[in-house]
């Protein structure tokens, strides 16, 4: 098979205008836009009111490309789009191809006959999804719409989050968003390969399952001609394993057998090995014994087993990922599309953004069903990182109507995704929807809908979708929809059973201490927002703009009465804060608080509860959000905080009053000997008691190890307000893992100003900044003026004289001077004055 991409140097216009302007493929209009300078940076204070008015427009797309006599010869020449953003007539020499609308499907069309040899011109013609969606929703009795999003995306194979989202700019662009091509091939090809694993003792079979095309089966069988396929399994030492099989058209099974295998596991468990395979379709010429390359196919696998476990057990059911026969907690975040303008989305950024998931101990993500399909590369990166990825299928938040029209296109679509990702090893599981079977029960604007539309949900998630994953990928677990229990709307969003979106803390305004009061089988969804930095901010906004409640402010806030919220949320927290700098600062750390109150409680819970995946990783463009990572890929708080709360092995503290429990949590597979020292101290430092143990911790355990009713030492209000406890687990000398807890609110705590003492050494290839104060600090922030960075550590309680350490790579470093003067330290007591508000 012979492929010729079509991808590069395009011209693009709006239907209407005369003149073309350069373009490029893959790309998108918004991008080609802004490259001619004709519309402005539409993440810029308010400038989406326009760019969303864009794509009421109708674009065209145009190239011209060559064929050589050779290309035209062979029996089959495809036009392969691997993603047409969305609705587009395509031609070709004038010729009308075909029409597409699916933006997630890979769309192929035999032009043999339209091709010539030499020049030919392919032309595609967006047509406006705005348009489109408004007028499929003008006629349809559907009036349910998802906070921040354009009615009627539920017609439209779309992307969803590009019309808008509760965090996402309305930004529904078009164009040829992937890779587009021609193949040219003959006698045969690899249509399909699914790789099945069987895990035997120290074996693991693996059973490839062929599927061969032939141009012409007739001739094929009256000419008498064989084929074979050489499968080559490189192993993760590069020792390398051949089969060799005769292949006849349809489905044929090549086996190989790998011994002694070398299994993948989650990262914070082991090694992630890949092994690639290489399928290599030749005809066997009877003449000669010669063999001819006809097609060739290869992917990456992980040797590991991968299910859900769902036991049932004194709660209802468990919800535990299992992996290699071992039962994981999950600890992960939500992932949506790292850009809204496309294009502007590429490998180095998500390895950059998946690197970081690994930096704060993740195992586990999960793609959001309201975006698209991730590249290949996501994929690729998640195998080589350990990150277990829970796949939504992309329905979100919607009500579809099942047609048969839909149904073939969604079908087809689920189909073409199913093959391309389904090979691998980080695949945990696939979802099919986001929050709609829920939304069947527990929204009272989705309940309002007719019975058939009800009908129509059940026969496309509970029947339909299933079907396609089971002939296309029956090894990988299925689970309905996110949240779902049992299916059938039987308490979708139950506590006890299947997953859970638990959204009383921030959508429902209760403190986050309710997190406490549930113990759910898995979270798959939990979230608080907070603030981007201020940089985050300048990059969208004036100084005039800079109020929680500006009219830029709001834009970027996309979620009805979110900036409120946050100011709700920390009343019951902290203290007013004393300017714009502290609102930031404060709104980051309580957003650290509070989902690391939710994890440490669910860790604690460790077998009843086995998954904690916060809602969200990352931005789309520059926004307040519930994100641990901005726009840009800097960390607020959060993602320091989970750097914590999700390592694999640490201490928490549950403070109930003045009682205070400390646990241990293990999430690796290997037993260990540690110590634990907690402390009472005034913020003078003080040490008022100090208690110590020597422990053992089971490997996948979580325990409580030591209890302390401090009623006897803490007597007074003046004491609570003052006193902190801090608990520290040391391995093998080394402290792995340190915790304070306060006893009242940190607002009624008697926090003040630190005086900072700043030291930085250079070494080799690290800086280490050293921070010392001179009172307890609360979350201290460690900046440096004009850098973007990843300190070791960040937002730490300064607890002691001694301080504390955090360190940087040297090469992250716009510049090493003045560095000492460049570093800026903030906390708590820093944040708020009194009587100034
Ligand atoms: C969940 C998600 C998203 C949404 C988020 C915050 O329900 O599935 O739809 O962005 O909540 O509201």
């Amino acid at each position: 098979m012979e492929y010729k991409t079509l991808s590069g140097r395009w011209k693009m216009r709006k239907a209407g205008d005369e003149n073309w302007i350069d373009a490029s493929v893959p790309g998108s209009v918004m991008n080609d836009y802004l490259n001619a300078d004709l519309v402005e940076d539409p993440y810029f204070r308010e400038n989406e009111r326009t760019t969303t008015d864009l794509f009421e427009n109708n674009f065209e797309y145009m190239r011209t490309f060559s064929m050589s006599e050779e290309e035209l010869a062979e029996d089959c020449v495809e036009l392969v789009c691997k993603g047409l953003d969305t609705l587009a007539d395509i031609h070709v020499n004038g010729q009308f191809v075909g029409h597409v609308e699916n933006m997630h499907r890979t769309w192929r069309f035999d032009i043999k006959r339209i091709l010539c040899v030499g020049e030919n011109e392919i032309k595609v013609l967006f047509y406006s999804p705005n348009k489109y969606i408004r007028e499929e929703d003008e006629k349809s009795e559907i009036t349910y719409v998802t906070d921040g999003n354009m009615k009627g995306t539920n017609f439209i194979r779309k992307a969803h989050c590009q019309f808008g989202w509760d965090w996402g700019i309305k930004l529904p662009d078009a164009g040829i968003w992937r890779e587009l091509g021609i193949e040219s091939f003959s006698l045969a090809k690899i249509k399909d390969v699914y790789i099945r694993q069987f895990h035997e003792a120290d074996q693991v079979r693996l059973n490839l399952r062929i599927c061969a095309l032939l141009t012409d089966v007739e001739s094929f069988y009256r000419f008498g001609q064989k084929m074979e396929a050489e499968v080559t399994i490189t192993y993760p030492d590069n020792e390398k394993q051949i089969v060799t099989q005769e292949i006849f058209p349809g489905e044929n099974y090549v086996e190989a057998v790998i011994c002694e295998p070398q299994l993948w596991w989650p990262n914070g468990l082991g090694k992630q090995p890949l092994y690639r395979v290489c399928v290599c379709l030749r005809e066997k010429k009877q003449s000669d014994g010669q063999r001819v390359d006809l097609d060739y196919y290869e992917c990456r696998i992980g040797l590991r087993t991968i299910t859900i476990s769902q036991e049932p057990d004194e709660w209802g059911k468990e919800f535990a990922l299992m992996v290699n026969g071992l039962k994981i907690f999950s600890m992960g975040a939500d992932y949506i599309p790292e850009d809204a303008i496309l294009p502007r989305s590429n490998k180095e950024r998500t390895e950059k953004l998946l690197k970081d998931c690994v930096k704060a101990n993740f195992n586990s993500i999960r793609v959001w069903g309201g975006a698209y399909y991730p590249e290949d590369y996501f994929y690729d990166l998640c195998d080589e990182l350990g990150l277990v990825i829970w796949q939504d299928l992309m329905f979100a938040c919607n009500i579809y109507v099942l047609t048969d029209e839909f149904a073939k296109n969604i079908e087809q679509e689920v189909r073409d995704n199913m093959r391309r990702i389904r090979h691998h090893a980080s695949l945990g599981l696939w979802c099919g929807n986001n929050e709609m079977e829920m939304g069947w029960v527990d929204w009272e604007d989705v309940k309002s809908h007719s019975l058939k539309l009800r009908a129509d949900y059940i026969k496309q998630f509970e029947y339909l979708l299933p079907s396609i994953a089971k002939e296309e990928d029956p090894d990988t677990f299925y689970w309905l929809a996110s949240p779902s229990s049992t299916g059938s709307f039987e308490d979708p969003n139950g506590d006890d059973v299947g997953d859970v979106h638990y959204w009383d803390v921030w959508h429902g305004l209760k403190p986050f201490t309710d997190y406490r009061n549930h113990y759910f089988r898995y979270c798959s969804e939990f979230g608080f927002q907070s603030l981007p930095e201020m940089r985050t901010i300048d990059a969208f906004a004036n100084e005039q703009d800079k109020n929680l409640f500006t009219p830029v402010m709001e834009l970027h806030q996309k979620r009805t009465g979110g900036n409120g919220k946050i100011l709700h949320y920390i009343s019951e927290t902290y203290r007013y804060p004393k300017d714009f700098n502290a609102l930031i600062y404060i709104s980051q750390v309580l957003q650290m608080e509070s989902i690391q109150y939710g994890v440490e409680h669910w860790r604690r819970n460790r077998g009843r509860c086995m998954g904690a995946i916060y809602w969200q990783l990352n931005d789309n463009w520059p926004v307040i959000s519930w994100s641990s990572i901005d726009y840009f890929g800097r960390w607020k708080a959060l993602h320091y905080g989970a750097k914590r709360f999700f390592s694999p092995v640490m201490i928490s503290i549950l403070n109930e009053g003045r009682q205070i429990s400390v646990y241990t949590h293990n999430e690796t597979k290997e037993g260990l000997r540690g110590k634990i020292t907690l402390l009472l101290k005034r913020k003078d430092f003080n040490t008022l008691e100090r208690m110590e143990q020597e422990i053992w911790i089971s490997p996948l355990s979580a325990k409580c190890e030591m209890m302390r009713d401090y009623s006897n030492l803490i007597l007074s209000v003046e004491e609570e307000r003052s006193c902190f406890v801090e608990c520290m687990l040391e391995i093998d000398g080394r402290v792995v893992s340190k915790q304070t807890a306060l006893f009242v609110p940190p607002k009624y705590f008697e926090f003040v100003p630190p005086k900072y003492y700043i030291e930085v050494t250079e070494l080799q290839d690290t800086v280490s900044i050293f921070v010392k104060a001179d009172t307890y600090t609360r979350f201290a922030e460690v900046k440096i003026e004009d850098e973007d960075l990843v300190f070791s550590d960040n937002y730490v309680d300064i607890t002691d004289e001694t301080g504390i350490v955090v360190s940087l790579e040297k090469k992250d470093l716009n510049s090493l001077e003045n560095l000492k003067e460049r570093v800026h330290v903030y906390s708590i007591g820093d944040s708020y004055t009194g009587g100034s508000l």
